[in-house]
């Protein structure tokens, strides 16, 4: 039996990748030379950003995990200077840009008391992507802040500012803010089932072991169910598919709910009495990533598709030969099959800018394994604001398999 949409490696990585991005990126910008790489010094006690009194030292943008005294482990984006200028500077002021869509807070560093085009310009930018922020007026050691300025900047832009400096600034303030800006969303880490069952309850999970499982173990989707079943003090079952039938014969108290690999679905869906809650396993890992609300709402459109309607394919896992598999060979053909209409499909790879979304009459996300959720949902909610249907591949593959309406029910209020 081949498995389809929850190919092992494809969600290892996938999974691995959602331990860090459950850290909360911070990214820090400003002009060349206003301290920026000395605050992230500064702000964890080591060396690793570098620092220079030479302007543009720092280029492309820095990503460092690090542990922030007060607030723990984060990812803190070092950007190039945001004045900076010529042919090389221009190219690293647009990367600069870009990661303003990667992070969940951002610090702006100003000097000088200058405060013109430059900040105005991210600061839209900030509000453009929904990204809280603060301000550092940094080097007060040589010029304090104006109050008129930052009362100003305060008032104007709700947000607040610092006076500091990085030789003998006061840190604990500065993590304070930081701690009342970051929101708590970017590393709360979410239950997979924590809202659906409670102590006590039996969840079974419906795990094939076939030729693809790998050798003498389990595949992470299963052991992290397996871990937040355990974590909400309920008891957890696992099962082959081929055992299910005697669980159901032997065992007289009935499971809270029934998680199953989606290649044995349509087997389990007729063992499961039809009052018991099932869904999948690619379903639950669904709602960690994306916009799952809006997913659930568009997938049916895929029943009123037309006659050369477009379908847009957001590909944010460049490099999975599996995920582009599904996408690009996989679900047109399905979707084909299952509407049998004439549909095209259009493909965006990574982040690369989405251009005239109107055309589409649908729009289908990746899992997007390789880029944080606040991308996926800063990019899909172009599409939710024209009222394009949003779905995604797990949710997709549920649809067309015909297992969607029960997967999904458990997670319907
Ligand atoms: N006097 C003073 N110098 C600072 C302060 N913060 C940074 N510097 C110096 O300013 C220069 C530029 O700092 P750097 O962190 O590389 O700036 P970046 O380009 O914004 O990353 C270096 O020589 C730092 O030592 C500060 O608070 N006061
Ligand atoms: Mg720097």
């Amino acid at each position: 039996m081949k498995r389809e949409y929850i190919p092992a490696f494809h969600f290892i990585i996938k999974l691995l990748k959602m331990a860090k991005d459950l850290k909360p990126h911070i990214g820090i910008f400003g002009r060349r030379n206003n301290g920026k790489s000395s605050i992230i010094n500064k702000l964890t006690g080591q060396d690793i950003a570098i620092v220079s009194d030479f302007a543009g030292t720092t280029t492309d943008p820095v990503k460092k995990s690090m542990e922030i005294f007060g607030i723990g482990p984060a990812v803190i984006i070092d950007t190039a200077g945001i004045d900076d200028y010529g042919e090389l500077g221009t190219k690293r002021v647009e990367k600069t840009y870009q990661t303003i869509k990667n992070i969940d807070c951002a610090i702006l560093v100003i000097t000088n008391n200058e405060f013109d085009t430059p900040e105005i310009e991210l600061i839209n930018r900030f509000t453009e992507n929904d990204i809280p922020f603060l301000v550092i007026h940094n080097k007060s050691d040589i010029i304090p802040i104006d109050t008129t300025l930052k009362s100003r900047i305060e008032h104007d832009y709700h947000t607040k500012v610092l006076d500091f400096n990085t030789i003998n600034g006061d840190t604990s303030t500065l993590t304070e803010l930081l701690k009342k800006t970051i929101p708590e969303t970017s590393y709360h880490k979410p239950s997979l089932l924590g809202d659906i069952i409670k102590p006590k309850d039996v969840v079974v999970l419906v795990t094939p072991i076939d030729a693809e499982a790998p050798d003498g173990r389990m595949i992470l989707p299963q052991v992290m169910a397996i871990r937040d079943v355990l974590d909400n003090d309920c008891i957890c079952v696992v099962v082959k598919e081929t055992n299910l039938q005697d669980y159901f014969e032997k065992i007289t108290c009935k499971p809270a709910l029934v998680v199953t690999d989606s290649q044995v679905f349509a087997i389990v869906n007729k063992i499961v009495p039809p009052e018991i809650p099932l869904t999948s396993f690619s379903i639950v890992l669904a709602r960690l990533r994306g916009d799952f609300d809006n997913y659930a709402k568009g997938t049916s459109f895929l029943s009123r598709l037309k006659d050369d309607d477009k379908i847009l394919m957001l590909e944010s896992c460049t490099h999975q030969v599996n995920c582009e598999d599904i996408g690009r060979y996989k679900i047109p053909n399905l979707i084909r099959k299952f509407t049998k209409k004439n549909i095209s499909f259009d493909y965006i790879s990574g982040l690369a800018p989405i251009e005239n979304i109107e055309q589409y009459a649908m729009v289908i996300q990746c899992g997007g394994c390789m880029v944080t959720r606040k991308q996926l949902i800063n990019r899909t909610n172009m599409a939710v604001s024209k009222n394009i249907p949003i779905s995604n591949y797990g949710m997709t593959l549920a649809y067309l398999n015909g297992i969607f309406d029960r997967a999904m029910e458990p997670f319907r209020k």
